[in-house]
């Protein structure tokens, strides 16, 4: 039963918006410096912007070839320069704790050079031996943290040349720079693309009840993007009691590449105004300068009090500018105005900065060229060490992929303490069988009882156990923290689910038909597929993501493919696709302790199926299919539900033609079992591939491919693919039942192939 109930109200009132506050921390350096920053920190404040200002000033100089490393260097890859916006980073991350998250941009640079420069700041002694990785006794406090800031920019400028030694070993570039140790969850050249992710890790944060606040940086573009507002709704449900510690950070630029915010692609003038439509609190949403460093940080700090309160999440947009183009090749007069520039230089956020510390004597004319001079020369001695730093070399191209670990042998470090009811295993039949949807449950239950790190999210997942009941009874044993309803929002669920495995949780997503991944196209194949590779290879991701596959049931176009192909396109996605009630439950449980994402594809039809399932404990391993029939004169390749038309195929063609068909069945699509496939070939000297999905592109192409790479001298004729037609799939009965192959088809097919 639910404990929220819906009655009918229809009473006459008016919906009244609080107000959104404007501009109104507009502190300064002498209120500050009684209140809420040393001397000290008020010269860092100043020192991260020089340092992030003079390491993009480099960029340019480097482009133009203004300073060479060494004669023949090329400067290529991305070039989206944050000069106008340095006060956002160096605020924003000076508020934050040294382990807060942050998840960053395009135009990331500074906050990745202020992330980790706060960090350092905040270092103990041996916080920054460890950091330097050098014996460092002897060596002063000053001197080591001098090291450690030169040694994060030279990590910084190494990745922008795409060098072994950068932050994610040159897989990722000035687009993509991570670095999971400070708290940076990794910039994202997708825009708005982070923002699930920042959701996910907000959500891990209230569930471990860690504290940690998660800054989601994003430009003032990303607004108007899908993704935005499924995550920022995702963090302001209410069925936690509280949303979750996300502070949705708006570097309102005014501008995408060259599309204008204010009065052309966005109805609204101050893009905290969206923060009204998530919650009862306008997510707390407010606009502030971003060219004033303290009003940045006064905001931020006043957010992330808020969050760590339990009352996230929260919005803040601030009003800043880029002086440089939206990238170094871009041409800004052909959309804004000299004048305008001009304005907006009046309010440099050095300059403006610079001002209060000479008029509070915090820092001198000459102590002021001291500390730029040595900011200048750390960034020429680094560019220089960088551009000379050894490339990846190539026979590491596929390194850090995929990680080797998993959860096994976990123990008792995570076992659940707490159910609100007995988990209880199925009662098998005579035959010790149980429905293949039973076999999915116990495997969920199981692996929630050995690790309570693992939770399961989707939509109608709770109370009402899954669109195909199989997840019924979770939510009863577990509770709302560990099971739960999430909007109808598929790309937050992937991203979020991504975002909550790389800071602590091991979550399982369910998306109820495969048609609906399509929505979640840039989460899974530009975010949880390349995480780990892109950013080094240092994540781990221990997520699952469950879906089903239907058809021949009149669901017609959008609720019956089989496009188990489209996660197997992406590198860094395993792919399982289970046909048994024992192979679901043993796969499932393998799949939710690998640290690595796994697409995992059950059958609406097979929900139904018995199948022998021991109650003991049992895993299978990924990559190794399984014969499901033994022949010696064709091998059938296929899985999942069309394994059971191929079954019968083969008992007819046995029966009536003497044909011995072997059938093979994968299990999981990525990693493939090409030996035994291959195995089985080899013996046969024929094959024939059965897919559900049309043929064009189809996974079952792919088997083909490798069948012929690997096995051709052994083949007595050409492999045939037996598929669905290149339509998409009909409603009506009898087109449905032409498009499937059914038995017949097969029993056809092979017929053919076989001259019979
Ligand atoms: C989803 C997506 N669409 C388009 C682009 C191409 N693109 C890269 S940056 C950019 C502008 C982004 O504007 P904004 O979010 O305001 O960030 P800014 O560049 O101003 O920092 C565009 C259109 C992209 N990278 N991702
Ligand atoms: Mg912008």
């Amino acid at each position: 039963m639910r404990e929220i109930t819906v009655l009918p109200e229809f009473k006459k009132g008016e919906i009244a918006f609080k107000g959104i506050p404007l501009f109104q921390h507009n502190t300064t350096l002498k209120k500050e410096l009684d209140r809420t920053v040393s001397e000290k920190e008020a010269v860092r404040l100043f020192e991260s912007m020089l340092y992030i200002r003079e390491f993009e000033e480099m960029i340019i100089k480097l482009k133009s070839k203004k300073f060479t490393p060494f004669d023949g260097f090329q400067f290529i890859g991305a070039t989206h320069l944050s000069i106008g916006q340095e006060a956002v980073a160096t605020g924003t991350m000076s508020a934050l704790h040294a382990d807060d998250y942050i998840t960053s941009t395009h135009r990331g640079h500074g906050h990745s050079i202020a992330k980790v420069l706060f960090r350092i700041y905040s270092m103990t002694r041996d916080e920054l031996v460890s950091f330097l990785d050098v014996p460092g006794s002897g060596e002063s406090d000053d001197s080591l943290l001098e090291q450690a800031v030169s040694l994060h920019l030279f990590k910084t400028m190494a990745e922008l040349f795409g060098k072994e030694e950068g932050y994610c070993r040159g897989r990722g570039g000035s687009m993509h720079i991570a670095d999971f140790h400070s708290g940076h969850l990794g910039a994202n050249a997708i825009v708005g693309g982070s923002m699930a992710i920042a959701a996910g890790a907000g959500l891990c944060s209230h569930f471990l009840k860690s504290n940690k606040v998660v800054a989601c940086m994003v430009g003032d573009g990303a607004a108007n993007n899908g993704i935005c507002h499924e995550s920022m709704n995702f963090t302001a449900m209410p069925q936690f009691g509280a949303g979750f510690p996300v502070i949705f950070i708006f570097e309102n630029n005014q501008y995408g590449m060259s599309g204008q915010q204010s009065g052309e692609v966005a109805g609204v003038k101050y893009l905290s105004r969206r923060g009204v439509g998530f919650n009862e609190q306008n997510m707390h949403a407010r606009t502030e300068s971003g060219m004033h460093v303290l009003a940045v940080r006064n905001a931020v700090l006043e957010a992330a009090g808020i969050c760590r309160k339990g009352s996230g999440p929260v919005l803040l947009e601030f009003k800043t500018y880029r002086y440089a183009g939206h990238s170094l090749s871009d041409k800004r007069m052909t959309y804004r105005t000299a004048e305008e520039e001009e304005e907006w230089l009046k309010f440099d956020p050095l300059l403006l900065y610079k001002k209060e510390l000479l008029d509070n004597k915090v820092m001198t004319e000459s102590s002021i060229d001291d500390l730029a001079n040595k900011v200048k020369n750390m960034v020429e001695e680094v560019t220089i060490k960088a551009a000379n730093a050894s490339d990846p070399a190539p026979g590491s191209i596929s390194e850090g992929l995929f990680s080797s670990t998993t959860s096994e042998g976990l123990g008792d470090k995570h076992r659940t303490l707490k159910t609100f009811k007995e988990p209880k295993k199925f009662r098998r039949d005579s035959g010790g069988r149980i429905l293949y949807r039973h076999a999915v449950i116990e495997g969920l239950m199981e692996e929630m009882e050995r690790d309570d790190r693992v939770i399961l999210y989707g939509e109608d997942v709770a109370e009402y156990g899954g669109a195909f009941q199989a997840t019924v009874g979770l939510y009863d044993i577990f509770g709302r923290n560990r099971v739960f309803n999430s909007p109808i929002s598929e790309s937050a669920i992937i991203g979020t689910a991504l975002g909550s495995a790389m800071t602590g949780l091991r979550p399982v997503a369910e998306i109820m038909y495969i048609d609906f991944i399509l929505m979640t196209g840039d989460q899974l194949g530009n975010q949880v597929a390349k995480t780990k590779y892109m950013f080094g290879g240092k994540a781990k991701i221990p997520l699952v993501i469950r879906t089903t596959i239907g058809g021949g049931k009149g669901y017609a176009g959008q609720h019956s493919q089989s496009l188990e192909v489209f996660p197997a396109q992406f590198p860094g996605l395993k792919v399982v696709i289970p046909y048994t009630a024992y192979d679901v439950k043993g796969l499932l449980k393998t799949a939710i302790r690998d640290d690595n994402p796994v697409f995992f594809i059950e059958h609406q039809h097979l929900y139904v199926e018995k199948g022998v399932v021991p109650e003991e404990e049992y895993t299978i391993p990924f990559g190794k299919g399984i014969v499901r029939r033994e022949g010696k004169d064709i091998t059938l390749v296929s899985y999942s539900h069309q394994l059971k038309a191929c079954i019968e195929a083969a008992g007819i063609l046995e029966k009536e033609d003497s044909v011995d068909v072997e059938i093979v069945d994968p299990r999981t699509l990525v990693p493939l079992d090409v030996d035994m496939i291959v195995g089985s070939v080899n013996k046969t000297g024929r094959a024939v591939v059965v897919v559900q999905a049309p043929g064009r592109g189809s996974f079952g192409e792919h088997i083909i491919n490798k069948i012929q790479e690997h096995a051709f001298e052994s083949l007595k004729g050409p492999v045939k693919l037996i598929s669905a037609y290149e339509v998409p799939p009909p409603m009506s009965a009898p087109l449905e039942r032409e498009n499937l192959p059914d038995a017949a088809k097969i029993v056809k097919n092979i017929r053919e192939m076989m001259a019979i």
